[in-house]
């Protein structure tokens, strides 16, 4: 490791002990920027790497709720509101009982680069709480969600901190939280995006990571005159991600052959059509059941506790959680001839394996690029309660392709490498400049 990020790291280290996820992430970026930041010194002097590596504010706070039998349950909420030098905090919520200070912060540090590279005026945070959805009637994941907004609402507001969705947090949770925020606050306000049409949703939010996710890829394969059309394509998780991500591959000729949950995956060679597809939208979104049903329903392979990345594909779309592609499925992928890559998960690929991806010079697109389209579309649905209007759906796919357009040039600009595009240099470098001259605009604060 180079000198100055070893000795960054150490202090990371120290300051924050056993959050090894957060240590992760700033480590994949101090690489990035370490000779960057060093080559300009107005950078190194203002500690602006010190500072964006500590969050603003932390919220901790205890969610108690009651079940369906009675008894009084106890989890922990979190808000993580990481920078807001470029605009309000802005980012998901993840209700998982994985979820933890370390997984938050993460997350955040993500997020603030993240949104820088969508153009628009979003900082960074993200938050969540340890409860499990899975199992809870929908009452008791309503009364979760009000005693966590009844002390959420004191930290956000639409210039202050706009959360959203992540994984365990779709449109029944967002609904649950903007109807306690409007009851105890008395406003109607924009106060979280993925909100739903009639109560001052986007068309496309829902859509927006998936598609985005593919239209990233798209442009990464133009600069090397390939295309969508016809690609064997593996996609991992089951949920909102997963889903748009296969819808948007089907639509531009694509086969998709896996899908994945907790559980185990499913594999498809005929590939997933679009009523399949709905299947698995009814299975996840409504009956809330597991992917292994798809495989009884349609008589495919089904692999228990595995993930999709030792079957053959042109392209890989991890749209699961962190960590999820290890350094020896990385190979996998590379040696089975496998292309691209690009993260719809945040995360999704461990250290060790994206220098395989780097290495073999495939086409590897990391979540803070290529996921970027979620959270730029929520952006898009507060451009529009700010105004108290509703865009198309056409209007808001548009700026949502452009946006991600924008993205992959960003990454070529700052992540060209001879005739190779580093796309993890490109994306924290672009991510970052954006930050760093606001924060040096701004003064010490
Ligand atoms: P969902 O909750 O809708 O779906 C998550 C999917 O991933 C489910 O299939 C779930 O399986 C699976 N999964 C979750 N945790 C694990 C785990 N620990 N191991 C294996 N599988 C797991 O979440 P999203 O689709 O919204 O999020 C997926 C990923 O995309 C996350 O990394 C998230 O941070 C990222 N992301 C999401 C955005 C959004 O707009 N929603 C935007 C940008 C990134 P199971 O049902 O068994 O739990
Ligand atoms: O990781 C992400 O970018 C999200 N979960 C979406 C955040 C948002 O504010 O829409």
């Amino acid at each position: 490791m180079d000198k100055d990020v070893e000795a960054f790291m150490e202090e990371i280290i120290t300051r924050n002990p056993g959050e090894n996820e957060f240590h992760q992430a700033v480590q994949e970026v101090a690489e990035s920027l370490m000779p960057f930041i060093n080559k300009n010194p107005k950078y190194k002097k203002a500690k602006i790497l010190e500072r964006i590596a500590e969050p603003e504010r932390v919220v901790m706070f205890r969610v108690p709720w009651t079940d369906d039998a009675g008894e009084i349950q106890m989890n922990r909420g979190y808000r993580i509101q990481m920078n807001s030098t470029i605009g309000p905090y802005k980012g998901g919520l993840r209700f998982h009982p994985s979820v933890n200070l370390s997984i938050l912060k993460f997350l955040a540090f993500e997020q603030v680069l993240k949104n820088s590279l969508t153009t628009l005026p979003i900082g960074g945070g993200k938050g969540g709480s340890d409860f499990n959805p899975k199992g809870k009637s929908d009452n008791e994941v309503m009364r979760f969600c009000q005693s966590f907004m009844s002390e959420l609402f004191r930290h956000i507001g639409p210039d202050t901190d706009v959360p959203a969705g992540d994984i365990g947090v779709g449109g029944r949770e967002i609904g649950y939280l903007f109807g306690q925020y409007r009851k105890i606050c008395n406003k109607f306000a924009g106060i979280l995006t993925g909100k739903a049409l009639n109560w001052g949703g986007s068309l496309i939010r829902p859509e927006a990571t998936g598609y985005g996710c593919v239209y990233f890829a798209e442009e990464m394969l133009k600069t090397r005159k390939e295309a969508i059309k016809g690609k064997i394509c593996t996609v991992s998780g089951s949920g909102n991600v997963a889903q748009y991500t296969t819808e948007k591959l089907i639509q531009l000729g694509a086969k998709v052959i896996t899908l994945s949950d907790s559980s185990g995956m499913i594999f498809d060679p005929d590939g997933i059509d679009e009523k399949k597809l709905a299947y698995v939208m009814e299975l996840k979104n409504i009956k809330r059941g597991r992917i292994k049903e798809y495989s009884e329903k349609y008589g495919v392979n089904y692999e228990a506790d595995k993930r999709p990345w030792h079957i053959e594909c042109d392209m890989a779309f991890p749209s699961a959680t962190q960590n999820e592609i290890s350094k020896d499925e990385a190979k996998m992928l590379v040696n089975n001839g496998c292309i691209c890559v690009a993260e719809g998960a945040n995360m999704p690929t461990e250290p060790a394996g994206i220098q395989v991806f780097l290495d073999a010079k495939i086409l590897y697109g990391p979540g803070k690029a290529a996921n970027a389209g979620g959270v730029a579309t929520s952006a898009l649905e507060m451009s529009q309660n700010s105004m108290r209007l509703q865009w198309c759906r056409e209007e808001v796919d548009e700026k949502l392709q452009w946006i991600m357009k924008n993205i992959h040039n960003s990454c070529v600009k700052y992540g060209k490498e001879g005739n190779n595009i580093n796309y993890v240099n490109g994306a924290n470098l672009a991510g970052f400049v954006k930050v760093a001259d606001a924060m040096l605009d701004q003064g010490v604060i």
